[in-house]
């Protein structure tokens, strides 16, 4: 090993997180906040519903149900400017390397930059880059979605299906279900990125392999799910079309490894490329999004960029007090430092966006999801929650028992639209009653007065009881659309930005995901030969559960 030194952010020179004033301020403080119910801060302040809103960029975030007093809040700023949360902003926008462990720049801000803006990575204005592949997902969506690109044998293609895995699944599958809504209908779309063999049958058992176009997403191109996926879908092409030529007109990429791409028989002309400072999970807009694209069109592609770069100016320019991500991340700070919050839920009122708790988990948790400081420390203190969720209304009906009664503290996200993508009755009216009724049960419960009152025999009273003091944002925007769903990820994204700043972590790595790519590796040779006998299998070096796992495997494998 080198002893070479490590590379410094502006974050290096910041004192570790117990010793910044605000935080041992803020340690103090909350041990009385804690004690305060949010009837109390309620009734004290009837004004605090207003006070505690912040209305920007077609957001409305009501943060007042949380446990925070303007005090609270004076704090969590003071901590966000001790923690150089403004110079580590300005860093990520500059191009600078703060995805220190990897040493790259961090510019997904940059692929929903307007023409005329510039941004540099290593000396080069990436703008001009990232509009030319723009234009050539545009040139290709438009031939797909209006049938001018033809298959092998000739016809239209009306099924579309994305191989790729993690950030390369997750934001196009996320986005495809949000914006149906908006989407090409006779198109079929579908994600397949399970290296479970179900993945890919069921995705295609009712397909015509003539009228089916793949696109394969893989930054590396190397990664084993999606590799496994591709030649299968490969070999399906083939087999159903008679001839190798096929690939050409059935596979399209978005990667950055052109070479792979061209090895695999896509044409480079039909690869459509992204940079290493995009993170797979920050990679939804780019090249990774062209299933997108298809699905709506290149204009409302366009317009999610907007809502993202919107967003990003918001974060970016916004002063920290009225600054919707840097208060959602200080808040999930907050929770996760002082009330011991292990988990955040996220309730979208919108059956739209059933996949968004999913593409967040992976967003927040693979950001946030580390216990070494940048400096190479072990961090003394918590860092990212976990975070799930469903859809409501559904998730009422099964695990919002535990947040309302259970014994663990669950902040909460709620997310609703104010006008109906469908609007059928009264549906509508109905569902957004929900999100209403659910924050204020939880912030004001139900007291055993209340309870009583309504006759409930006394032995009864304690299980009817709610304590209420259960926190929650509610974010409410005028309907969903690109703009809106672009807008919203990028307010999570750099919330994530924010909470990572103040762990004084490196956000934009992912060693966890590296290491599953490699430890099958080593376990897939090992694995049944049918061509040896039992005595000539491989020998196993593992520890002795491993072994007998895979010994169980093989013998009844054979
Ligand atoms: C995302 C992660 C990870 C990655 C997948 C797919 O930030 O790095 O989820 O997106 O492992 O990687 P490829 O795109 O290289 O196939």
């Amino acid at each position: 090993m080198t002893t070479q030194q490590p590379p410094r952010t502006s974050l290096h020179s910041i004192a570790p997180l117990r010793n910044r004033p605000a935080f041992k301020a803020l340690e103090e403080h909350c041990a009385k906040v804690r004690n305060l119910h949010l009837r109390q801060l309620f009734a004290e302040d009837p004004e605090r519903g207003e006070r505690f809103t912040l209305e920007a960029i077609g957001l409305y975030f009501d943060y007042s149900k949380n446990r925070i007093t303007s005090e609270t809040i004076r704090l969590l700023l003071e901590l966000a400017e001790q923690s150089g949360l403004r110079q580590h902003i300005d860093a990520m926008f500059a191009g600078e390397k703060i995805n220190v462990t990897e040493q790259r720049s961090v510019l997904h801000v940059a692929l929903r930059a307007p023409k005329d803006e510039q941004i540099f990575d290593d000396g080069v204005d990436v703008v001009p880059e990232v509009h030319g592949v723009l234009d050539k997902m545009a040139k290709f969506a438009e031939q797909i979605r209006g049938g001018a690109w033809k298959g092998y044998a000739g016809h239209r293609i009306r099924n579309i299906i994305n191989i790729g895995i993690g950030g390369s699944d997750l934001g196009p599958m996320m986005a495809y279900e949000a914006l149906k809504y908006y989407s090409q209908r006779d198109i079929t779309f579908r994600f397949v990125s399970n290296v479970d063999g179900t993945d890919f049958a069921e995705a295609t058992r009712d397909l015509n392999a003539e009228e089916t176009l793949f696109i394969v997403c893989s930054k590396t191109f190397t990664t084993l799910e999606t590799m496994t996926n591709a030649h299968t879908a490969r070999e399906w092409v083939v087999k159903a079309l008679g001839d190798e030529k096929a690939v050409a007109r059935h596979f399209v990429a978005a990667s950055t490894n052109t070479a792979t791409v061209e090895k695999f028989g896509i044409d480079a002309a039909n690869m459509f490329g992204f940079w290493d400072w995009v993170g797979g999970r920050y990679s939804m807009d780019s090249a990774i999004g062209l299933s997108t694209m298809i699905a709506i069109g290149p204009e409302q592609f366009r317009e999610m960029l907007a809502g993202f770069h919107t967003m990003d100016e918001h974060f970016r320019t916004a002063p920290f007090e009225g600054n919707l991500p840097v208060l959602m991340g200080l808040l999930a700070v907050l929770y996760n430092a002082f009330f011991d919050a292990q988990t955040v839920a996220v309730l979208p009122y919108e059956q739209y966006l059933n996949r968004f708790p999913a593409y967040l988990q992976q967003l927040t948790m693979e950001s946030n999801g580390k216990h070494v400081t940048l400096q190479g420390t072990r961090v003394d203190y918590q860092t990212g929650p976990i975070y799930w969720g469903e859809p409501g209304t559904n998730g009422q009906h099964s695990f919002y028992q535990l947040i309302h009664q259970g014994t663990k503290l669950i902040p909460c996200d709620f997310i609703g639209f104010v006008q109906a993508l469908n609007p059928l009755g009264n549906h509508h009216d109905l569902l957004l009653a929900n999100v209403f009724a659910q924050a204020e049960a939880l912030a004001f419960g139900r007291t055993p007065e209340e309870v009583g009152a309504d006759g409930t025999p006394e032995w009864l009273a304690p299980h009817r009881t709610f304590e209420g003091n259960r926190p929650s944002n509610t974010i409410l925007a005028e309907r969903l659309t690109p703009k809106t769903l672009g807008t919203l990820i990028a307010l999570y994204e750099h919330s994530v930005f924010t909470q990572g700043t103040i762990w004084q972590i490196d956000s934009f790595d992912q060693w966890g995901v590296e290491l599953g790519k490699v430890l099958a590796e080593r376990i897939i040779p090992e694995l049944v030969r049918p061509e040896l006998d039992n005595a000539d299998q491989p020998p196993l070096k593992h520890d002795n559960s491993t072994n007998a796992l895979i010994r169980h495997y093989r013998s009844l494998r054979r």
